[in-house]
């Protein structure tokens, strides 16, 4: 990746005589991402710097690392430069051509020796094995409601007993009234970060059917019911969570 396309600034929802479909991780995303997301994600960098931490803690020798909807590579470098454990490698997960490309890019421009294979399939047809590590960020929420159920028992199947499981998602609420206040507070997080009411609006408008969020009480159920324990909301900003959640080391 060069330095100009890194730091490209996010204006793609900004002309005011525009058509826009719905939104997809397209090359014109890729370009301006890492400034998208960190204007747009309340707490998105606290939450990258953490899965480092975490990997740093949880990476079992000899397992896989997995970042699933890697986009351009964030926690899979934050893990890379954390891990201690002899052996692991880092599996980096999307979907996107266009995200894996330039993923490779940014992965090849780091020197760091732990092995990282990146893979361009969907989440719903990835193996997942021998995990002691996986980082979900951002990424369920654009998974179609009715596979998910599947995914996360997936994910717990394929994990080592002892293993974390990151999912950072984007919540709803079930009392209404803190769904909007939740809302309120992300816009004037986005519009404090420089963005446009337009920009906002039409943002939102190509998002509606594409990010689905669902309650935290919603994954918490999820989670428990695919096997996982002490699952623990870490972090939480408006109406943008990370939960952590375990293998037991001993299944029931
Ligand atoms: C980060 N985790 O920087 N299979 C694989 N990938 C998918 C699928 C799917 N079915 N659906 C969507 N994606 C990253 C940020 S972004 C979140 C993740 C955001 C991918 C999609 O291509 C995109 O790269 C990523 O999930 C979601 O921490 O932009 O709000």
């Amino acid at each position: 990746m060069t330095k100009q396309s890194r730091d490209s600034r996010d204006t793609l929802f900004a002309a005011t005589d525009a058509e826009f479909g719905a939104f997809t991780f397209d090359q014109k995303v890729v370009d301006v991402f890492p400034d998208m997301i960190k204007r747009s994600v309340p707490g998105y960098t606290t939450i990258i710097h953490m899965a480092g931490q975490l990997a740093e803690r949880y990476a079992q020798a000899g397992s896989l690392c997995y970042d699933l909807g890697c986009s351009l590579g964030a926690s899979t470098l934050a893990m890379r430069h954390r891990i201690q454990a002899a052996g692991v490698k880092i599996i980096a997960i999307d979907n996107s051509q266009e995200m894996i490309q330039r993923c490779q890019q940014v992965i090849d421009a780091d020197s760091h020796e732990i092995p990282v294979e990146l893979r361009q399939e969907s989440l719903l047809d990835s193996q997942i094995e021998n995990a002691s590590v996986v980082v979900m960020n951002f990424t369920l929420q654009f998974i179609a409601p009715a596979e998910r159920d599947r995914l996360i028992a997936r994910i717990y199947q394929g994990m080592r007993p002892g293993g974390v499981f990151i999912l950072s998602e984007k919540l709803t609420f079930n009392s209404a009234h803190h769904d909007e206040l939740m809302n309120e507070l992300h816009y004037y997080f986005k519009k404090t970060n420089g963005y446009s009411e337009l920009e906002i609006a039409q943002k939102r408008s190509a998002l509606d059917n594409v990010l689905i969020p669902e309650s935290l009480e919603c994954h918490q159920q999820r989670l428990a019911k695919a096997g996982f324990e002490g699952t623990e909301l870490w972090f939480q900003c408006f109406n943008f969570s990370s939960l952590l959640a375990f293998k037991p080391i001993q299944e029931k």
